[in-house]
C-alpha cells in the first residue's frame, strides 16, 4: 500500500519564524513583550523574535523549500496582532495580504494549508485587559477568526488554538486559571461554529500526553496517574468531546474558581469539530504523593534505552500509538492529525557544509512506525505534520534549541537542509510509507 494512508507535513508558528515584528502595521505581542524583558519572563541569552528566520520577507524561499521537500501540508499559525490592531480592528490590509500571498504560493505548489489562529502570541492590547481571563477575549477571537474566514477563502483547514495546556499553565496572555480555561474552551467552541457557515474543517491542537502509573499495581500511584489524565488532558479533551469537565477536576487543583458550565456553554464548546491536532513529544510516569491535591509526582523513565533529546524530554515513540488508541476507544475515533512531533537535537554545521543530524531521522522513523501501527489498528489517523520546517525561536530557551529539517544561520539568513530533510524527503517521494517504516 501507498501514501494515501498518511499525509505528510511540516509545521512552524508566527512568532517563531516571522520577524518583521513591527512591520507592516503590525502591533506588539505578548511574545514582543516577553522577549523585550517587558515582562516577569526571560528569554536564554535575551534572544528575540524580531527578525526570527526573517520568515515574513523569505516565505517565497522557504514555500520553495517546502516544495521541494514534497510535502502534502504546511501548517502554520497567524500573528493576530498582524491583523487585528485594536479592539475589534481586524482590518490592517498589509498583514492580511501578506497572509494571502502565503497562502497563494503555497496553492501554487500544490501544498495543503493549514492554518492555526493562535499559537500564544497574544496582542498586547488584549493582554492588558486581560487577555484570556477577560470574556471579551472570546468575542475579539471570534472576530479575528472571521476575518481570517473571509480573507482565505481557498483554506480548508483551521485549527482554533495551540496547546491551551502550554499556554495557559504558564500564564502567557491572563492571569486567572479558572476564567482563562474556560474562555478559551468556549472562544474554541464559537469559532468552531463559525467555521460551518464557512465550510471550514476545524480543529484544535493539544498537547496529549500518556500516562502511566509508577507501580501498576497500586491503587495508589494509579490514582495519581488518572488525575494527570484529567488535569492534563482530559480537562480539554472531556469539554470538547463531551461537553463537560471531568468529574472531581475541581477537587484534585485549584483553579482559583470553579470549572464548571451551564448548558448553553456545553453545547458551544462541544460543537462537533472536524478533526483532533494531537502534538506528540513524550509521556509521563507519576507516582502517588500526599504532598499536594493532585496527589501525584512525575518520576523519570529510568528505564535502559530512553534516550532524552536537547530538551531534556525522554524519546518514547510507542506514548504516541498509546494517545491515538486511546482516542480511538474513549472519544469515538475522530479524525486525527499528529499537528507537530520532532525533537531538539545539538546540530553542528561540519567542514562538508552538511548537517548529520542522524538522531532526527532516527526520530522521525520510530514516530512513523507507531502511526503505521495505529493506522494498522484503525485509528482514524490523517496526516503527520513534523515540528519544525526549520530550526527557530524556541519560546524562552531562545535560539538555543534546535527543531528544525533545515538549519538557518542566522547571521545571513542562509538556509542549509540537515540529512534529516534528505531523507523525509526520499522517504515521501518512495510513495511507500508502509513499506518504508517497516524496513
Ligand atoms: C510545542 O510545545 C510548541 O507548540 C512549539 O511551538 C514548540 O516549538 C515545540 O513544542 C518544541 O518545544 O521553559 O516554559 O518554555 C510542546 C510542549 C511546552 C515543550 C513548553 C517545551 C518548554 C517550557 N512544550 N516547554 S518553557
Amino acid at each position: 500500500m501507498v501514501l494515501d494512508d498518511l499525509k505528510f507535513g511540516v509545521a512552524t508558528s508566527a512568532y517563531q519564524i516571522e520577524g518583521a515584528w513591527n512591520e507592516d502595521g503590525k502591533v506588539p505581542s505578548i511574545w514582543d513583550e516577553i522577549s523585550h524583558g517587558n515582562m516577569k519572563w526571560k528569554v536564554e541569552e535575551n534572544h528575540t523574535g524580531d527578525i526570527a528566520c526573517d520568515h515574513y520577507h523569505k516565505y517565497p524561499f522557504d514555500v520553495r523549500l517546502m516544495k521541494d521537500l514534497g510535502v502534502h501540508m504546511y501548517r502554520f499559525s497567524i500573528s493576530w496582532s498582524r491583523i487585528c490592531t485594536q479592539e475589534c480592528m481586524c482590518s490592517n490590509i498589509k498583514g492580511i495580504k501578506y497572509y494571502q500571498s502565503l497562502v497563494w504560493n503555497l496553492l501554487e505548489a500544490k501544498i495543503e494549508p493549514f492554518i492555526t489562529l493562535y499559537h500564544w502570541d497574544l496582542p498586547k492590547w488584549l493582554d492588558d485587559i486581560g487577555g484570556w481571563g477577560n470574556k471579551k477575549s472570546i468575542e475579539y477571537f471570534k472576530c479575528y477568526a472571521e476575518t481570517m474566514f473571509k480573507a482565505l477563502p481557498d483554506v480548508k483547514y483551521w485549527i482554533t488554538f495551540n496547546e491551551p495546556a502550554v499556554f495557559i499553565s504558564n500564564h502567557w496572555g491572563h492571569n486567572n486559571l479558572s476564567k482563562a480555561i474556560k474562555n478559551v474552551l468556549i472562544a474554541h467552541g464559537e469559532v468552531a461554529k463559525l467555521a460551518k457557515k464557512y465550510n471550514k474543517k476545524i480543529g484544535i491542537s493539544l498537547n496529549l500526553m500518556p500516562v502511566i502509573p509508577n507501580n501498576d499495581l497500586s491503587k495508589y500511584d494509579r490514582k495519581a496517574a488518572d488525575n494527570f489524565d484529567k488535569l492534563h488532558n482530559k480537562i480539554w479533551l472531556d469539554p470538547i468531546f463531551k461537553g463537560e469537565f471531568p468529574d472531581e477536576i475541581n477537587e484534585i487543583e485549584d483553579f482559583g474558581g470553579k470549572l464548571k458550565f451551564n448548558k448553553k456553554e456545553k453545547k458551544i464548546v462541544s460543537t462537533p469539530i472536524d478533526f483532533l491536532g494531537i502534538n506528540y513529544y513524550s509521556m509521563v510516569k507519576v507516582e502517588y504523593s500526599s504532598n499536594n491535591k493532585n496527589h501525584f509526582r512525575q518520576v523519570p523513565f529510568s528505564e535502559l534505552g530512553v534516550k532524552k533529546d536537547d530538551m531534556g524530554v525522554s524519546i518514547i515513540p510507542e506514548g504516541l500509538y498509546s494517545i491515538c488508541s486511546k482516542m480511538k476507544r474513549e472519544y469515538g475515533n475522530p479524525e486525527l492529525y499528529i499537528t507537530e512531533n520532532g525533537c531538539a537535537t545539538s546540530d553542528v554545521i561540519y567542514h562538508d557544509a552538511r548537517v548529520h543530524d542522524s538522531e532526527r531521522i532516527n526520530y522521525i522513523k520510530n514516530h512513523l512506525r507507531m502511526c503505521k501501527l495505529a493506522i494498522d489498528n484503525k485509528v482514524n489517523l490523517k496526516g503527520y505534520f513534523h515540528w519544525s520546517l526549520m530550526d527557530n525561536f524556541e519560546w524562552l530557551y531562545g535560539y538555543g534549541k534546535k527543531f528544525g529539517l533545515v538549519s538557518v544561520f542566522l547571521p545571513t539568513q542562509s538556509r542549509i537542509c540537515k540529512d534529516s530533510y534528505i531523507w523525509y524527503r526520499t522517504f515521501i517521494k518512495n510513495n511507500s510509507f508502509r513499506e518504508k517504516v517497516l524496513g
